[in-house]
Protein backbone atom coordinates (compact mmCIF):
# COMPACT_ATOMS: atom_id res chain seq x y z
CA UNK A 1 0.00 0.00 0.00
CA UNK A 2 1.36 3.20 -0.83
CA UNK A 3 0.44 5.90 1.56
CA UNK A 4 -0.17 5.81 5.57
CA UNK A 5 -2.45 8.71 6.48
CA UNK A 6 -6.43 8.91 6.38
CA UNK A 7 -7.01 6.24 3.65
CA UNK A 8 -4.11 4.00 4.84
CA UNK A 9 -5.31 3.74 8.39
CA UNK A 10 -9.31 3.77 7.28
CA UNK A 11 -8.36 0.32 5.11
CA UNK A 12 -6.09 -0.99 7.11
CA UNK A 13 -8.54 -0.95 9.68
CA UNK A 14 -10.88 -2.74 7.08
CA UNK A 15 -7.66 -5.69 6.36
CA UNK A 16 -8.02 -6.40 10.25
CA UNK A 17 -11.55 -6.40 9.97
CA UNK A 18 -12.14 -8.78 7.55
CA UNK A 19 -11.50 -12.20 8.96
CA UNK A 20 -12.91 -11.56 11.27
CA UNK A 21 -16.23 -10.54 10.02
CA UNK A 22 -16.08 -12.37 6.54
CA UNK A 23 -14.36 -14.92 6.95
CA UNK A 24 -14.88 -15.99 3.18
CA UNK A 25 -12.87 -12.87 2.21
CA UNK A 26 -9.73 -13.98 0.59
CA UNK A 27 -6.61 -14.57 3.22
CA UNK A 28 -5.00 -11.04 3.28
CA UNK A 29 -1.05 -10.47 4.36
CA UNK A 30 -0.37 -6.94 5.32
CA UNK A 31 3.34 -6.97 3.28
CA UNK A 32 4.99 -3.65 2.13
CA UNK A 33 4.19 -0.17 3.06
CA UNK A 34 5.69 2.88 0.65
CA UNK A 35 6.46 6.45 1.38
CA UNK A 36 8.86 8.78 1.55
CA UNK A 37 9.35 9.62 5.09
CA UNK A 38 11.51 6.69 6.86
CA UNK A 39 11.02 7.54 10.28
CA UNK A 40 7.03 8.20 9.59
CA UNK A 41 6.59 4.73 7.53
CA UNK A 42 8.25 2.67 10.23
CA UNK A 43 6.09 3.64 12.92
CA UNK A 44 3.05 3.76 10.49
CA UNK A 45 4.09 0.01 9.53
CA UNK A 46 4.32 -1.26 12.87
CA UNK A 47 0.67 0.57 14.00
CA UNK A 48 -0.67 -0.45 10.71
CA UNK A 49 0.05 -3.87 10.86
CA UNK A 50 2.44 -3.84 7.43
CA UNK A 51 5.68 -6.30 7.62
CA UNK A 52 8.21 -4.28 6.21
CA UNK A 53 8.20 -0.84 4.11
CA UNK A 54 10.35 1.05 1.01
CA UNK A 55 10.54 4.32 -0.34
CA UNK A 56 10.47 2.82 -3.73
CA UNK A 57 6.79 1.62 -5.02
CA UNK A 58 8.38 -0.48 -7.93
CA UNK A 59 10.01 -2.81 -5.61
CA UNK A 60 6.60 -3.08 -3.74
CA UNK A 61 4.75 -3.78 -7.28
CA UNK A 62 7.35 -6.56 -8.18
CA UNK A 63 6.59 -7.77 -4.85
CA UNK A 64 2.63 -7.96 -4.38
CA UNK A 65 -0.45 -9.48 -5.56
CA UNK A 66 -2.44 -6.53 -4.59
CA UNK A 67 -1.74 -2.96 -4.89
CA UNK A 68 -3.47 -0.41 -3.08
CA UNK A 69 -2.84 3.46 -3.93
CA UNK A 70 -3.56 5.79 -1.16
CA UNK A 71 -1.63 8.42 -1.70
CA UNK A 72 -2.43 12.50 -2.66
CA UNK A 73 -3.80 12.40 -6.24
CA UNK A 74 -0.71 13.71 -7.92
CA UNK A 75 0.87 10.25 -7.10
CA UNK A 76 -2.14 8.39 -8.17
CA UNK A 77 -0.98 7.72 -11.89
CA UNK A 78 2.64 6.03 -12.60
CA UNK A 79 2.35 3.33 -10.01
CA UNK A 80 -1.07 2.35 -10.57
CA UNK A 81 0.18 2.25 -14.16
CA UNK A 82 3.09 0.48 -13.76
CA UNK A 83 1.14 -2.19 -11.23
CA UNK A 84 -1.19 -2.88 -14.26
CA UNK A 85 1.54 -3.72 -16.69
CA UNK A 86 3.17 -5.57 -14.54
CA UNK A 87 -0.44 -7.54 -14.21
CA UNK A 88 -0.67 -6.53 -10.44
CA UNK A 89 -4.95 -5.01 -9.65
CA UNK A 90 -4.80 -1.69 -8.23
CA UNK A 91 -7.05 -0.34 -5.89
CA UNK A 92 -6.66 3.71 -6.43
CA UNK A 93 -7.94 6.43 -4.17
CA UNK A 94 -10.67 8.77 -5.47
CA UNK A 95 -10.76 11.06 -7.49
CA UNK A 96 -8.85 8.85 -10.61
CA UNK A 97 -6.21 11.59 -11.04
CA UNK A 98 -5.44 15.24 -10.45
CA UNK A 99 -5.69 15.81 -14.38
CA UNK A 100 -8.11 14.33 -16.89
CA UNK A 101 -4.84 12.91 -18.97
CA UNK A 102 -3.62 11.14 -16.09
CA UNK A 103 -6.89 9.53 -15.39
CA UNK A 104 -7.62 8.69 -19.95
CA UNK A 105 -3.81 6.91 -18.92
CA UNK A 106 -5.06 5.36 -16.48
CA UNK A 107 -8.42 3.52 -17.62
CA UNK A 108 -6.40 2.92 -20.94
CA UNK A 109 -4.00 1.00 -18.64
CA UNK A 110 -6.60 -0.91 -16.76
CA UNK A 111 -8.12 -1.88 -20.10
CA UNK A 112 -4.87 -3.46 -21.48
CA UNK A 113 -4.40 -5.27 -18.18
CA UNK A 114 -6.39 -8.73 -17.32
CA UNK A 115 -6.77 -7.71 -13.72
CA UNK A 116 -9.38 -6.02 -11.75
CA UNK A 117 -8.85 -2.14 -10.85
CA UNK A 118 -11.44 0.06 -8.05
CA UNK A 119 -11.41 3.59 -7.49
CA UNK A 120 -12.29 4.00 -4.03
CA UNK A 121 -15.70 5.43 -3.93
CA UNK A 122 -16.66 3.77 -0.43
CA UNK A 123 -20.31 5.70 -0.24
CA UNK A 124 -21.42 3.01 -2.73
CA UNK A 125 -20.70 0.54 0.37
CA UNK A 126 -23.56 1.82 2.68
CA UNK A 127 -26.20 -0.77 3.23
CA UNK A 128 -28.96 2.61 2.96
CA UNK A 129 -27.09 3.12 -0.72
CA UNK A 130 -27.54 -0.51 -2.28
CA UNK A 131 -30.85 -0.54 -0.75
CA UNK A 132 -31.87 2.81 -2.22
CA UNK A 133 -30.47 1.48 -5.11
CA UNK A 134 -32.39 -1.75 -5.00
CA UNK A 135 -35.32 0.48 -4.92
CA UNK A 136 -34.69 2.64 -7.68
CA UNK A 137 -33.52 -1.05 -10.22
CA UNK A 138 -37.26 -2.88 -9.71
CA UNK A 139 -39.06 1.18 -10.54
CA UNK A 140 -39.86 1.92 -7.10
CA UNK A 141 -39.70 5.30 -7.69
CA UNK A 142 -40.84 5.03 -11.35
CA UNK A 143 -39.58 7.61 -13.56
CA UNK A 144 -36.20 9.66 -12.27
CA UNK A 145 -36.99 13.27 -12.72
CA UNK A 146 -34.40 14.78 -10.24
CA UNK A 147 -31.07 13.78 -8.00
CA UNK A 148 -29.33 16.52 -5.73
CA UNK A 149 -26.74 16.02 -4.06
CA UNK A 150 -24.46 17.80 -1.40
CA UNK A 151 -21.43 17.42 0.33
CA UNK A 152 -20.72 20.38 3.31
CA UNK A 153 -17.33 20.81 5.03
CA UNK A 154 -15.93 23.52 6.98
CA UNK A 155 -12.38 22.82 7.82
CA UNK A 156 -10.90 25.59 5.63
CA UNK A 157 -14.02 28.20 6.90
CA UNK A 158 -11.11 29.92 9.40
CA UNK A 159 -8.47 31.45 6.81
CA UNK A 160 -5.68 30.42 9.31
CA UNK A 161 -6.32 27.00 8.48
CA UNK A 162 -2.87 25.42 7.51
CA UNK A 163 -1.96 24.89 3.43
CA UNK A 164 -2.03 21.16 2.56
CA UNK A 165 -1.56 19.33 -0.95
CA UNK A 166 -5.41 19.56 -0.75
CA UNK A 167 -5.38 22.99 -1.92
CA UNK A 168 -2.63 23.21 -4.71
CA UNK A 169 -4.00 22.61 -8.19
CA UNK A 170 -0.63 20.52 -9.40
CA UNK A 171 -1.12 17.99 -5.99
CA UNK A 172 -4.70 17.54 -6.09
CA UNK A 173 -5.95 18.80 -9.45
CA UNK A 174 -9.07 20.61 -8.16
CA UNK A 175 -10.78 21.21 -4.37
CA UNK A 176 -14.07 20.42 -3.22
CA UNK A 177 -15.29 19.46 -6.50
CA UNK A 178 -12.73 16.24 -6.98
CA UNK A 179 -12.37 15.78 -3.50
CA UNK A 180 -15.76 15.83 -2.66
CA UNK A 181 -17.87 16.34 -5.52
CA UNK A 182 -15.98 13.03 -7.08
CA UNK A 183 -18.50 11.05 -4.41
CA UNK A 184 -21.54 12.58 -5.48
CA UNK A 185 -21.40 12.43 -8.63
CA UNK A 186 -20.15 8.65 -8.43
CA UNK A 187 -22.99 8.23 -6.02
CA UNK A 188 -25.66 9.87 -8.46
CA UNK A 189 -24.72 8.04 -11.41
CA UNK A 190 -24.73 4.43 -9.47
CA UNK A 191 -27.97 5.00 -8.17
CA UNK A 192 -29.78 6.31 -11.11
CA UNK A 193 -27.95 3.66 -13.75
CA UNK A 194 -27.26 6.56 -15.84
CA UNK A 195 -24.87 8.64 -17.24
CA UNK A 196 -24.26 12.85 -16.66
CA UNK A 197 -24.17 13.69 -20.44
CA UNK A 198 -23.95 18.22 -20.02
CA UNK A 199 -23.17 20.88 -17.02
CA UNK A 200 -23.37 23.68 -16.15
CA UNK A 201 -20.57 24.83 -13.07
CA UNK A 202 -19.67 27.31 -10.57
CA UNK A 203 -16.20 26.99 -8.63
CA UNK A 204 -15.29 29.55 -6.24
CA UNK A 205 -11.90 30.11 -3.80
CA UNK A 206 -12.64 32.54 -0.75
CA UNK A 207 -9.00 32.38 0.71
CA UNK A 208 -6.35 32.78 -1.96
CA UNK A 209 -3.09 32.02 -0.25
CA UNK A 210 -2.34 30.11 3.76
CA UNK A 211 0.08 29.41 5.93
CA UNK A 212 2.37 26.79 5.78
CA UNK A 213 4.72 25.25 8.78
CA UNK A 214 7.70 26.99 7.83
CA UNK A 215 11.03 24.26 6.87
CA UNK A 216 11.43 21.68 8.92
CA UNK A 217 9.30 23.11 11.69
CA UNK A 218 7.44 20.94 14.08
CA UNK A 219 3.47 20.64 13.81
CA UNK A 220 0.97 22.74 11.86
CA UNK A 221 1.86 26.61 13.55
CA UNK A 222 -0.75 28.10 11.54
CA UNK A 223 -1.76 30.39 14.54
CA UNK A 224 1.99 31.94 14.54
CA UNK A 225 2.70 34.33 11.88
CA UNK A 226 6.56 34.41 12.79
CA UNK A 227 7.25 30.71 12.28
CA UNK A 228 5.02 30.32 8.81
CA UNK A 229 5.11 31.40 5.31
CA UNK A 230 2.22 31.30 3.10
CA UNK A 231 1.40 29.30 -0.22
CA UNK A 232 -1.05 30.17 -2.70
CA UNK A 233 -3.87 28.19 -2.85
CA UNK A 234 -4.75 26.83 -6.78
CA UNK A 235 -8.02 25.02 -6.29
CA UNK A 236 -11.42 25.63 -5.51
CA UNK A 237 -13.06 26.13 -1.91
CA UNK A 238 -16.29 25.32 -3.05
CA UNK A 239 -18.34 24.12 -6.28
CA UNK A 240 -22.15 23.75 -7.53
CA UNK A 241 -23.06 22.39 -10.63
CA UNK A 242 -26.49 21.75 -13.02
CA UNK A 243 -26.37 18.53 -14.73
CA UNK A 244 -28.35 17.10 -17.33
CA UNK A 245 -28.26 12.85 -17.36
CA UNK A 246 -28.14 10.92 -20.84
CA UNK A 247 -32.15 9.64 -19.49
CA UNK A 248 -33.27 13.18 -19.30
CA UNK A 249 -33.00 13.46 -15.37
CA UNK A 250 -31.73 17.23 -13.98
CA UNK A 251 -29.12 16.84 -11.08
CA UNK A 252 -28.05 19.64 -9.03
CA UNK A 253 -24.53 19.21 -7.17
CA UNK A 254 -22.82 21.06 -4.82
CA UNK A 255 -19.94 20.50 -2.03
CA UNK A 256 -17.73 23.32 0.11
CA UNK A 257 -14.77 23.27 2.91
CA UNK A 258 -16.66 26.66 3.93
CA UNK A 259 -20.03 25.19 4.85
CA UNK A 260 -19.58 26.37 9.29
CA UNK A 261 -21.03 23.88 11.24
CA UNK A 262 -20.87 20.87 8.79
CA UNK A 263 -18.06 18.56 8.93
CA UNK A 264 -18.67 15.44 6.60
CA UNK A 265 -22.42 16.38 5.58
CA UNK A 266 -22.88 14.05 2.40
CA UNK A 267 -26.91 13.95 1.31
CA UNK A 268 -28.37 12.74 -1.79
CA UNK A 269 -32.21 12.66 -3.11
CA UNK A 270 -34.22 11.47 -5.72
CA UNK A 271 -37.14 12.27 -6.80
CA UNK A 272 -39.33 10.34 -9.38
CA UNK A 273 -43.11 9.64 -10.47
CA UNK A 274 -43.57 7.07 -8.23
CA UNK A 275 -41.77 8.24 -4.91
CA UNK A 276 -38.49 9.84 -3.50
CA UNK A 277 -35.79 8.75 -1.54
CA UNK A 278 -33.35 10.67 0.63
CA UNK A 279 -29.98 9.12 2.54
CA UNK A 280 -27.96 11.65 4.61
CA UNK A 281 -24.07 10.40 5.69
CA UNK A 282 -24.68 11.42 9.19
CA UNK A 283 -27.84 9.34 9.67
CA UNK A 284 -26.37 6.60 7.86
CA UNK A 285 -28.04 3.44 8.97
CA UNK A 286 -31.57 5.18 7.82
CA UNK A 287 -32.95 5.93 4.30
CA UNK A 288 -35.80 8.03 3.93
CA UNK A 289 -38.47 6.34 1.50
CA UNK A 290 -41.82 8.01 -0.05
CA UNK A 291 -43.46 5.36 -1.84
CA UNK A 292 -45.64 6.56 -3.91
CA UNK A 293 -48.74 8.23 -1.65
CA UNK A 294 -49.34 10.89 -0.68
CA UNK A 295 -48.10 10.19 3.21
CA UNK A 296 -44.90 11.54 3.42
CA UNK A 297 -41.76 10.21 3.98
CA UNK A 298 -41.05 7.17 6.46
CA UNK A 299 -37.90 6.59 7.37
CA UNK A 300 -36.23 3.03 7.04
CA UNK A 301 -33.88 1.49 9.52
CA UNK A 302 -31.21 -0.20 7.61
CA UNK A 303 -30.26 -2.80 10.04
CA UNK A 304 -31.95 -6.04 9.32
CA UNK A 305 -30.05 -9.56 8.60
CA UNK A 306 -31.11 -9.19 4.88
CA UNK A 307 -29.92 -5.61 4.48
CA UNK A 308 -26.65 -5.38 2.29
CA UNK A 309 -24.09 -6.71 4.52
CA UNK A 310 -25.54 -6.21 7.91
CA UNK A 311 -25.80 -10.63 8.71
CA UNK A 312 -21.96 -9.85 8.53
CA UNK A 313 -21.83 -7.34 12.07
CA UNK A 314 -24.35 -7.20 14.98
CA UNK A 315 -27.85 -8.48 15.60
CA UNK A 316 -30.54 -6.83 14.03
CA UNK A 317 -30.76 -2.63 15.00
CA UNK A 318 -27.26 -2.54 15.76
CA UNK A 319 -25.79 0.38 14.11
CA UNK A 320 -22.17 0.24 11.66
CA UNK A 321 -20.67 3.01 10.94
CA UNK A 322 -18.24 4.82 8.47
CA UNK A 323 -15.20 2.35 8.47
CA UNK A 324 -17.34 -0.24 7.64
CA UNK A 325 -18.03 0.93 4.09
CA UNK A 326 -14.35 0.41 3.63
CA UNK A 327 -14.17 -3.11 5.29
CA UNK A 328 -17.42 -3.74 1.94
CA UNK A 329 -15.54 -2.14 -0.42
CA UNK A 330 -12.38 -4.51 0.22
CA UNK A 331 -14.38 -7.30 0.35
CA UNK A 332 -15.50 -6.80 -2.56
CA UNK A 333 -12.57 -5.75 -4.63
CA UNK A 334 -10.19 -8.51 -2.86
CA UNK A 335 -12.73 -11.51 -3.76
CA UNK A 336 -13.17 -9.95 -7.52
CA UNK A 337 -9.32 -10.33 -7.08
CA UNK A 338 -9.16 -13.63 -5.84
CA UNK A 339 -11.45 -15.01 -7.85
CA UNK A 340 -10.37 -12.93 -11.58
CA UNK A 341 -13.91 -11.59 -11.71
CA UNK A 342 -14.79 -8.12 -13.01
CA UNK A 343 -15.47 -5.53 -9.92
CA UNK A 344 -17.08 -2.15 -10.39
CA UNK A 345 -16.06 0.83 -9.58
CA UNK A 346 -13.04 0.36 -11.66
CA UNK A 347 -10.73 2.65 -13.38
CA UNK A 348 -13.90 3.35 -15.97
CA UNK A 349 -15.86 4.35 -13.66
CA UNK A 350 -13.27 6.58 -11.89
CA UNK A 351 -12.45 8.10 -15.36
CA UNK A 352 -16.20 8.86 -16.17
CA UNK A 353 -16.87 10.71 -13.08
CA UNK A 354 -13.37 12.50 -13.68
CA UNK A 355 -14.50 13.51 -16.84
CA UNK A 356 -17.68 15.50 -14.83
CA UNK A 357 -15.44 17.20 -12.79
CA UNK A 358 -13.31 18.45 -16.03
CA UNK A 359 -16.52 19.47 -17.66
CA UNK A 360 -17.54 21.40 -14.33
CA UNK A 361 -14.51 23.01 -14.52
CA UNK A 362 -14.18 23.91 -18.05
CA UNK A 363 -17.81 25.19 -18.09
CA UNK A 364 -17.03 27.55 -14.88
CA UNK A 365 -13.95 28.65 -17.32
CA UNK A 366 -16.15 29.30 -19.99
CA UNK A 367 -19.46 30.67 -18.77
CA UNK A 368 -21.39 27.91 -20.96
CA UNK A 369 -22.93 24.65 -20.46
CA UNK A 370 -20.89 22.11 -21.76
CA UNK A 371 -20.64 18.69 -22.89
CA UNK A 372 -19.16 15.62 -20.91
C1 LIG B 1 -11.88 15.35 2.80
O1 LIG B 1 -11.90 16.03 3.98
C2 LIG B 1 -12.33 13.89 2.97
O2 LIG B 1 -11.47 13.23 3.81
C3 LIG B 1 -12.35 13.22 1.60
O3 LIG B 1 -11.06 13.17 1.04
C4 LIG B 1 -12.95 11.85 1.72
O4 LIG B 1 -13.05 11.24 0.45
C5 LIG B 1 -14.35 11.95 2.34
O5 LIG B 1 -14.90 10.69 2.48
C6 LIG B 1 -14.26 12.63 3.67
O6 LIG B 1 -13.64 13.88 3.52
Amino acid sequence: MLGYRFMGKAHSNAFARLPMFFPEAPEIERDILVGRDEEALADAADRLGFSRTTTDWQEAIDAVDVFYNVGPNHVHAEPAIAALEAGVPVLCEKPLAATTDDAERMAAAADDADVPTAIAFNYRYVPAIRYAKELIDDGVLGEIHHVRATYLQDWLVDPQAPWSWRNSEELAGSGALGDLGAHSIDLAQFLLGDRIERVSGHLHTFVDERPVPGEGGGGLDAESQESVETREVTVDDAYSAQAVFEGGAMGTFEASRFANGRKNAHTIEVNGSEGSLRFDLERLNELEVLRGDDRGFETVLVTDPDDPYIDHWWPPGHTIGWEHTFVHEDYEFLTAVAEGSEYHPNFQDGLAVQRVLDAISRSDETDRWTEI
